[in-house]
């Protein structure tokens, strides 16, 4: 019996910085509304979906940037979010900016900050908590580019690794869920990782400028969308999983990110797009029976990978360049 689920993105055009939480989430709960009355099971939004994309942003003191965060979820802001993703049913996706007090690698319990993502379940329970790993830009203020980028000042790198857990969604589907937030879905490594736990759905949130802010090499604009597109189909093919990849989109305090989300196959398929720059549902009947194929015939990691051959995916950070020829 084949196992379909229906899964949405919930696109979100711009959010200002000066418009609160209540904004964001009285556009959300009609986008779950839309998904719901659409049949889906599962609702994907954005990547800080609560806030405006505020790394662009720069503070000194890192404490006056609190605002952007989440210390608890629900909170009285999210609290009719939460009603309403129980009231409807749905398995949500959720990206926001989170404050934790916990311990560090030295064992030292302090405030600490995440780019962060939840898979939120129908009773309102905490499926999977995923933190950010791959954050772009930097941490302090650079006078030379056009828009700071500074998730590498907010944010620590996540420390959750890349978890897949498998849960039961709608009726009587259960689903190996895993996720990703923006950034990450550039690097294969992250792909890999939840292919190798037998990923079936990634569900990632992203905001992406639509013009390169690095101002140090031509890139051409339409390629923005196209490597966005091309990461996610690839790591949909090569890990034989669907996803559900969504944006913050539109104009904020006069910068631009595009949106373009799409829902993805394991044959690398765009199975749905979104046209608009603004809230937009898109939705897409999966058969998750599809991932089979591939994970049992050309993908199949098992039979086919060979990580003798690949020590240096982990054992070695940056690029180094390679012996000359001839070799004297
Ligand atoms: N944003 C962008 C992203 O990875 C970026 C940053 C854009 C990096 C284009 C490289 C090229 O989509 C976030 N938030 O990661």
């Amino acid at each position: 019996m084949s196992k379909f689920i229906t899964v949405a993105a919930a696109q979100l055009g711009p959010i200002q910085k000066s418009e609160g939480r209540e904004i964001a989430v009285g556009r959300m709960i009609p986008l779950l509304e839309r998904a719901y009355h659409r049949g889906a099971q599962v609702v994907v939004f954005p990547e800080l979906a609560l806030t405006t994309s505020f790394p662009r942003w720069y503070h000194e003191d890192l404490d006056e940037a609190d605002g952007w965060f989440e210390t608890a979820l629900p909170s009285p802001a999210t609290a009719s979010l939460f009603e309403a993703i129980h009231r409807f049913d749905l398995t949500v996706y959720l990206g926001y900016a989170e404050i934790a007090y916990e311990p560090d690698n030295a064992g030292v319990t302090r405030k600490r900050r995440f780019n962060t993502s939840a898979i939120i379940a129908p009773t309102g329970e905490m499926i999977l908590k995923y933190r950010k790993v791959h954050l772009p830009g930097h941490a302090e203020y650079a006078p030379a580019r056009k828009v700071q980028h500074l998730e590498k000042r907010y944010f620590e790198v996540g420390n959750l690794g890349f978890p897949v857990v498998r849960a039961p969604v709608g009726k009587d589907v259960s689903v190996n869920m895993g996720m990703m937030i923006c950034n990450d879905r550039r690097w294969p490594e992250a792909w890999r990782v939840l292919g190798l736990q037998q990923v079936e759905l990634v569900m990632l949130g992203y905001n992406t400028p639509s013009l390169n802010m690095e101002n140090r090499g031509f890139e051409a604009h339409h390629l923005r969308v196209f490597h966005s597109q091309l990461s996610i189909q690839a790591g949909c093919y090569q890990n034989a999983c669907f996803a559900v990849a969504v944006a913050k989109a539109g104009t904020e305090d006069g910068h631009e990110m595009f949106g373009h989300s799409i829902i993805v196959n394991p044959q690398g398929e765009i199975m749905a797009q979104a046209t608009s720059w603004d809230d937009e549902l898109i939705v897409a009947d999966c058969n998750l029976d599809m991932c089979k194929l591939g994970r049992s015939t050309i993908f199949n990691f098992a039979l086919h990978r060979r990580v003798e051959a690949y020590a240096r995916i982990t054992n070695q950070v940056g690029s180094e360049a390679p012996p000359a020829w001839p070799t004297r």
